[in-house]
């Protein structure tokens, strides 16, 4: 009986001590932390743009605020063919434009009469606005709002308190009307010297979607400063906000096209594949989202052009990342923590983001060795850090075994969620990870290498 209790208790404790690895004296978290909407949103990447509003009937670029509503009717409208387009190029969330620069409403408001009820389209009768929320569900993407703070037809504009007012109420129809808002996003554009309450527009939308995220001219998604889809190669999702660290991951918003609305004229413009790849490289790759506009036509629907290319990227980018050399090879550290199987270096190369690799604390550099077992040939490298726990690296190498020899292909300052770097193609049987610099005890979730059939290197100005 004192045996059996005995042997009981120790497989128990075995028991707890292999598959939980976690509970096993996980790393302190290193502030600041991502809220957990912002971790999602980070682990999501791809975001799709879709800028409609009276302008693809005006060719313009910027409403005046003077459009007859009845202009816009996009008789062919397919919310679902935007949802299905963007589904299929692996976006995760759609972002409309409710509401742009001209006043526009692409619901029907209770306080303007600049809508969606004054247009032609549905003689009146539509909700643009529901119609996309409705495919996007359908299709198993979340919805976010862009609802411009400057309006150029709003008479009340003039009245910073009583446009504060205005701009509240079309916030409260569109955030009590459409089920769960994933994001809304503030343009700082135009309206210069107006005065917006900025602190009132985020406390109602924290009340009435507290899972929302406020991006742009907001607390939870940065804006990366320029309209290209690039980010900075050193992108830290820790900023300082009035004197203090604060969890602000950058987003780089761009158009497929050149304008961000429709115009005939651009139809033969979509960028390059190339020139897409580069942007994907230089927004995801740089521990950043990307958020790719396309604009539907004055029909109402994407063009042929933008459908292709979204397909020939998305190919590209499943044939790259479908195959990792790195995966499930033999793996060996120069620290681990607390020298067991739970924050292995395995860990970093099993596929699983929630699983990763962890040194002891205080030991801020450290290296991972892989031994792919025959040499591959790659051009991507793939590092992932463990962030819900905090962003740690600050410094890192990747260098490839040639020639007896280890040669550094990479050089890198932050990782993040996600940093890929591309260089020519590189042929080796082993490859090490070099921690140079951390915050604290780096945690690395995700170590890979890749053969991009075309990576865009080359495009735009590196
Ligand atoms: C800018 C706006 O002025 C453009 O029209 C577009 O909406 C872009 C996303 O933001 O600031």
């Amino acid at each position: 009986m004192r045996n059996s209790t005995l042997l009981l208790v120790g497989s128990m404790a075995l028991v707890g001590a292999v598959p939980g690895a976690f509970a096993a004296d996980p790393p302190a978290p290193c502030p600041p932390l991502p809220t957990p909407e912002q971790l999602a949103w980070q682990r999501d990447e791809l975001s799709m743009f879709v800028h409609f509003t009276v302008n693809a009937f005006t060719d313009r670029e910027w409403g005046e605020g003077t459009e007859d509503p009845k202009i816009f009717n996009p008789a062919q409208l397919d919310c679902e063919q935007w949802a299905r387009v963007a589904k299929e190029a692996g976006f995760k969330l759609v972002i409309l434009t409710t509401k742009h620069h001209d006043g526009f409403c692409l619901f029907p408001s209770d306080y303007t009469d600049h809508d969606i009820s004054n247009a032609a389209w549905k003689d009146g009768k539509g909700d643009l606005v529901r119609e996309f929320v409705d495919a996007c569900r359908k299709h198993g993407l979340k919805v976010g709002f862009y609802l411009s703070p400057w309006d150029r037809h709003e008479p009340k504009y003039a009245d910073n308190a009583a446009y504060d007012e205005h701009f509240r109420n079309q916030l409260t129809e569109l955030l009590t009307r459409y089920g769960a808002i994933a994001e809304v996003w503030f343009d700082g554009a135009g309206g210069k010297g107006h005065v917006y309450d900025w602190q009132s527009y985020y406390g109602l939308i924290r009340e009435l979607q507290p899972k929302a995220l406020i991006a742009i001219c907001g607390p939870d998604i940065r804006w990366v400063g320029n309209e290209d889809g690039f980010a900075r190669e050193d992108e830290s999702s820790v900023q300082t906000r009035n004197g203090s660290e604060v969890w602000y991951p950058a987003e780089c918003d761009v158009s497929i096209r050149p304008g961000w609305f429709w115009h005939k004229q651009q139809d033969d413009k979509v960028k390059s594949l190339d020139h897409l790849l580069d942007i994907y490289y230089r927004s995801v790759g740089r521990n950043s989202g990307l958020l790719l506009n396309v604009p539907p036509n004055d029909k109402g629907l994407f063009g042929d052009l933008d459908i292709q290319r979204l397909k020939e990227w998305r190919a590209v980018l499943d044939e790259t990342f479908a195959t990792d050399f790195a995966a499930g090879k033999t793996a060996a550290a120069s620290n681990v923590r607390n020298g067991g199987h739970a924050f292995a270096a395995a860990n970093a190369l099993d596929g699983d983001i929630e699983t990763y690799w962890a040194t002891d604390d205080g030991t801020l550099t450290a290296s991972l060795e892989v031994d792919l077992g025959a040499p591959a040939t790659f051009n991507v490298t793939r590092v992932q850090e463990y962030i819900p726990l905090g962003e740690r690296v600050r410094g890192y190498t990747i260098e490839a075994w040639q020639d007896g020899a280890w040669k550094e292909i990479v050089k890198g300052t932050t990782i993040g969620h996600k940093k890929l770097e591309r260089f020519p193609e590189v042929t080796t049987p082993k490859v090490r990870l070099t921690i140079t610099d951390a915050r604290a005890c780096p945690m690395i979730a995700g170590f890979g290498l890749h053969y991009a059939p075309r990576h865009g290197l080359g495009q735009g100005e590196e």
